[in-house]
């Protein structure tokens, strides 16, 4: 079996281990501040998917939120970016709007993108040019939506700074209206359906966006950061993905310099 089929099945098997772990108590910690919480199910389900990894390709290296990998600082050969758990607050208070979230690159180019809504049982997959899917259905290219006519998703508690307020304020404004689901994966797999026509993140890290952005990447969606250049695969960013046309209006906002470098020192005091 290949690296894209063994992970979609981990993923699927991840997504099982969550749904009865959590039918049990678990712990609830906080991580940098009092909302920023994180549970025994993440650090379990983190753990889950190392194990399996590292026993089926023992020369594979894993990087994860809750603690593995922090020693990694080149891409080279084959790396999981993986988020046992996006959207632990939705975990925590709704028990659904949730997703594990995977990124696979060999030697720093992309390979496959997966992302499972356990609740909803729905695997959101694509490797790297051959397509991206919902289960077993094909999902529909880009289209070139305006953003006067466009829902956009956002991280609030980032935009609500002074600081971040003004740029993002604007484009909130032009647009159809703003959405926030609290799960920046499923927020991706949301935009690979179409349902939103762009994204805008503070600060996320790449287990957050690597899976969204290879699946939406096969559709046509650009992925960038604020500045309109590539992601990291081993450092935080900011994060704005939409269809050619809205990710072009949103990243004008940011053209000028000056602003942009302000805004981003801002949003790495948060
Ligand atoms: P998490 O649930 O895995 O932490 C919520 O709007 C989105 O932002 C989720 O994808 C969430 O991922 C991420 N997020 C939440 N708190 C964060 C923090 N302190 N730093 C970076 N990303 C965060
Ligand atoms: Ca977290
Ligand atoms: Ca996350
Ligand atoms: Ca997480």
């Amino acid at each position: 079996m290949d690296i894209y089929n063994f992970g979609k099945e981990l993923i699927v098997e991840a997504g099982k281990f969550i749904e009865t772990r959590m039918t049990h108590e678990f712990q609830v910690d906080s991580k940098s501040n009092p909302n920023d919480l994180v549970t025994d199910v993440d650090k379990e389900t983190e753990q889950l998917l190392y194990t399996r990894i590292l026993e089926r390709f023992p020369d594979h290296r894993i990087i994860g939120e809750e603690g593995h990998g922090e020693d990694i600082n080149d891409t080279k050969g084959v790396i999981w970016i993986v988020d046992p758990i996006d959207g632990t607050l939705n975990f925590v208070h709704q028990g659904e709007n949730f997703a594990i979230s995977i990124g696979v690159f060999i030697d720093g180019e992309p390979y496959c993108g997966l992302i499972y809504d356990c609740m909803k049982r729905d695997l959101y997959h694509a490797k790297y040019r051959n397509g991206a899917f919902v289960n077993e259905q094909a999902l529909k290219p880009a289209e070139n939506i305006p953003l006067n006519q466009s829902l956009i998703a956002i991280n609030p508690k980032r935009i609500l700074s002074d600081a971040t307020r003004s740029p993002f304020f604007e484009i909130m404004a032009k647009s159809r209206s703003v959405r926030s689901y609290g799960s920046a994966a499923l927020e991706f797999a949301m935009l690979a359906k179409g349902q939103i026509s762009a994204l805008m993140f503070l600060k996320l890290y790449p287990w957050d966006y690597t899976g969204g952005v290879i699946i939406t990447g096969e559709l046509g969606y650009k992925t960038t950061d604020i500045y309109g250049d590539e992601l990291p695969l081993l450092s935080s960013a900011s994060v704005i993905s939409g269809n050619p046309k809205i990710h072009g209006e949103i990243i004008e906002h940011f053209k000028d310099d000056k602003t942009l470098h302000e805004f981003h020192d801002a949003f790495h005091d948060l």
